[in-house]
């Protein structure tokens, strides 16, 4: 069957400390998440607005824009048959108490310091995906990565 694509982002708080950023490449390295591309950035306040506006008038959206913006943070697309579920699983839950206890061993569980600087993100459906690639990697065509890179992935 197809692979599937998701973005994966490594936020501030972690990008901040060299040895975190190393230990989450290794854990994408080390399960079997493909990195398809890479990108480090820092985003624009409008770019976290937008990317988050599913959010906006929560109580935490301005402070989430405030910190998403605050520094330097990697961005990755993934690939694998289940890539959403797989790298959500891998993160654990969002807020930190509840990783802590429920998934210690996760990303979130290991490294989160707050609900807000919970160490990565990742697009909840195939859907989200897509909008969440495009607005991180404009050239990438998703059409041309399934006519020509993922056939031989899947080998
Ligand atoms: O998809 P995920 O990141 O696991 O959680 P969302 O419910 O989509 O929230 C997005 C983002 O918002 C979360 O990663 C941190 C921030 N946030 C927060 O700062 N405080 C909360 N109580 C809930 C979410
Ligand atoms: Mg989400």
């Amino acid at each position: 069957s197809l692979l599937q694509l998701t973005l994966a982002l490594i936020k501030p708080d972690a990008v901040a400390h060299p040895l975190i950023l190393e230990a989450i490449h290794q854990q994408i390295l080390s399960s079997q998440l493909l990195i398809v591309r890479t990108r480090d950035l820092v985003w624009r306040r409008e770019d976290c607005q937008r990317f988050y506006q599913e959010h906006a008038g929560r109580f935490f959206y301005q402070r989430l824009v405030e910190f998403m913006a605050s520094g330097p943070i990697r961005a990755y697309i993934l690939a694998h048959k289940d890539a959403v579920q797989l790298w959500r699983t891998l993160m654990g839950p969002t807020r930190v108490f509840r990783a802590r206890h429920v998934a210690p061993d996760s990303i979130r569980g290991s490294f989160g310091l707050t609900d807000t600087r919970n160490t990565t993100h990742g697009s909840d459906s195939v859907v989200s995906a897509r909008r969440e690639i495009a607005a991180f990697f404009p050239d990438f065509s998703e059409r041309r990565w399934y006519a020509e890179e993922e056939p031989m992935l899947r080998l």
